[in-house]
């Protein structure tokens, strides 16, 4: 008798067609093994792997893509679910029946003349009660290698799938990497994913953003619990207490930073657990726990360095875990290292570019791609907090949601409750960045980061948060902050980076009760002198810019925020409708 996993794999075989079938163990030998095949082998015209200079950067590989595969395509992913209210105004969507004919025509023989990759794994750590097992199938050596890094793949996730047939089917094939035949379709009620054309990250690693976002805020609903676009991190202060926190930010907007931040003040210090993703239970004592179901980073090389982020660079350059791959950057040939604007203020003489072109300082165009990315194993991190692999997760004091505003929203305020929380987040606004195909720059409402990750509709989705509410007996504070903030001269009026641990100060001395508040039309702001500016060159009246509510702005933005919820007519919460109503009165509209 075969098991439900090995009847998923031959019902593959027969619709893919490989030449060969490697179910992958997760060991050591494998993944050299895969490591030296993907050097040798080309896809789409380009040779998979590269190995880079292992002095500067150990274990690390060079992968270049097809140029039109390089963000996520959200017009290109869909919703399966049985009605389109079901996936809502936030998704696009087809009838499943429709959905899969399509891709079955397109998997169809799709890997003849390849290796059908078979990957067992493990969103979170084995021992937890929140992981969840899947089963990816893909053509890509780079995926196979990449969801090596990304999750627990293996023997362990074999072990813990059994005779059982509840585990995720991830589905995929790069294809012809033709953008005309690129789908990534969801099955929330059928927990499968297909995805077809692309081996970028977002389309292709299924266990990313497709399970642990789109298919995992599906499941969390239906089980009572959240899966979101969040940072994990903890806070150590001098007297050794941690704090703490999620954060949930637009891609591309210094989630990753903020991972791994290196505090201002002496004493301080910040545990990484996660950089992109969090599934969040209410526990046994009523507190929220999160857990990490990814086990690495697919972050955005560009603009990370030693001075924006050194901790990443040493993660970068920490050999332990293996590989890392290096997608999409430059190359500095003259030490064949991997090159994005941001790692060194000097331009190397001798670039090649993203595309394998030799780079031409003064043709005015980035030698990276903006969304140049590396992959690297959580266990490389200088910061990993030792609870990274605690079954139960850690307790959660505060939730820290942000976008990336140039106007409007102020550097921080705190939600007077949960609800006011959930509606704050549920309204937040941010310029597109390159880690979506599409235009950049254009202000779009991206609700608790959600909006490309949520995989139902978003009505509900306020209403789960409200709910999880009801539930938990000790609730973290929420705090909404705009780091992004730009004067009439277009220049950032706050520093960022490092200096936004002043900010995450105020937030535990906030969780701690140490310090008061100043109410507002929108929330909480900082009492006077409450946020430690020592040693930081900032004017009185910038800061008194950035913790103020302009009526004027808020204005255009309430309208904004009215035509986002009349979207979801009466999916939207009526406390939720009511707290913009009261917004609208106190903004003056
Ligand atoms: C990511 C994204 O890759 O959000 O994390 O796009
Ligand atoms: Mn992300």
């Amino acid at each position: 008798m075969s098991t439900p996993m090995e009847m998923f794999v031959k019902e593959m075989q027969k619709l893919f067609q490989p030449d060969e079938v490697y179910v992958m163990n997760g060991s050591q030998e494998e993944v050299e093994k895969i490591t030296e095949i993907a050097q040798k082998s080309e896809v789409d015209g380009r040779i998979v792997l590269k190995k880079l200079n292992g002095q500067e950067y150990p274990n690390s590989y060079y992968h270049r893509s097809n140029p039109n595969d390089v963000a996520r395509t959200e017009h290109l992913t869909f919703v399966c679910t049985p009605t389109k209210e079901q996936a809502g105004p936030n998704n696009n969507w087809v009838d499943p029946k429709e959905a899969k004919e399509k891709m079955d025509y397109l998997f169809k023989g799709a890997m003849k003349g390849r290796t059908m990759y078979v990957i067992p794994f493990v969103m979170g750590t084995p021992k937890s009660k929140y992981a969840k097992n899947g089963v990816q199938v893909t053509d890509s050596l780079y995926v196979a290698l990449s969801m090596r890094v990304m999750s627990r793949v293996g023997k362990q996730a074999i072990e813990r799938i059994g005779t059982s047939y509840d585990f995720f089917r991830g589905i995929h094939s790069i294809g012809d990497v033709n953008p005309n035949r690129r789908f990534i379709m969801h099955f929330p009620q059928d927990n499968l994913v297909m995805s077809f054309g692309s081996g970028y990250g977002g389309n292709a690693l299924l266990g990313k953003k497709c399970y642990s976002l789109r298919i995992g805020s599906y499941l969390g609903y239906q089980e009572g619990w959240l899966a979101e676009h969040m940072i994990i991190i903890g806070v150590e202060a001098p007297d050794g207490k941690i704090t703490y926190f999620l954060g949930a930010f637009p891609s591309a907007c210094g989630k990753t930073n903020l991972a791994m931040l290196d505090p201002v003040f002496k004493g301080y210090r910040v545990w990484t657990l996660g950089d992109d993703i969090a599934w969040i239970n209410v526990g046994e004592d009523g507190q929220l726990y999160a857990i990490n179901p990814e086990a690495g980073f697919f972050g955005v090389a560009a603009g990370t360095g030693f001075k924006t982020n050194p901790n990443m660079m040493k993660t970068l350059k920490n050999s332990k875990f293996f590989p890392t791959l290096f997608t999409n950057t430059a190359v500095d040939n003259s030490n064949n290292t991997p090159w994005w604007e941001g790692v060194s203020d000097e331009v190397p003489s001798d670039l090649t570019d993203w595309q394998g072109r030799k780079y031409d300082k003064n043709s005015g165009t980035p030698a990276a791609h903006p969304n140049s990315r590396f992959t690297v194993s959580i266990y490389n991190c200088p910061t990993l907090s030792p609870e990274i692999d605690n079954p139960k997760g850690v307790p959660i004091s505060g939730i820290i949601f942000g976008g990336r505003r140039k106007s409007t929203i102020p550097l921080v305020y705190e939600a007077k409750d949960w609800n006011s929380g959930v509606f704050a987040a549920s309204i937040i606004g941010s310029e597109t960045t390159a880690a979506a195909s599409g235009q950049v720059g254009t202000v779009r409402r991206d609700p608790m980061a959600m909006l490309p990750f949520c995989g139902y509709n978003m009505g509900e989705y306020f209403n789960h948060w409200l709910n999880i509410g009801e539930r938990a007996k000790k609730l973290p504070k929420i705090f909404m902050v705009n780091w992004f903030r730009k004067d009439e001269d277009g220049k950032f009026m706050w520093p960022g980076y490092r200096e936004n641990s002043r900010i995450i100060k105020w937030m535990i001395d906030r969780i701690e009760g140490k310090t008061g508040v100043k109410e507002s039309e929108i929330g909480l702001f900082p009492q006077e002198g409450a946020i430690d500016l020592s040693g930081l060159d900032i004017k009185k009246e910038t800061m008194d810019k950035l913790l103020s509510v302009d009526k004027e702005d808020w204005k255009k933005e309430v309208l904004m925020i009215e035509e986002f919820y009349a979207k979801f007519g009466d999916k939207i919460p009526k406390d939720l409708r009511d707290y913009l109503k009261e917004l609208k009165e106190k903004i003056g509209v």
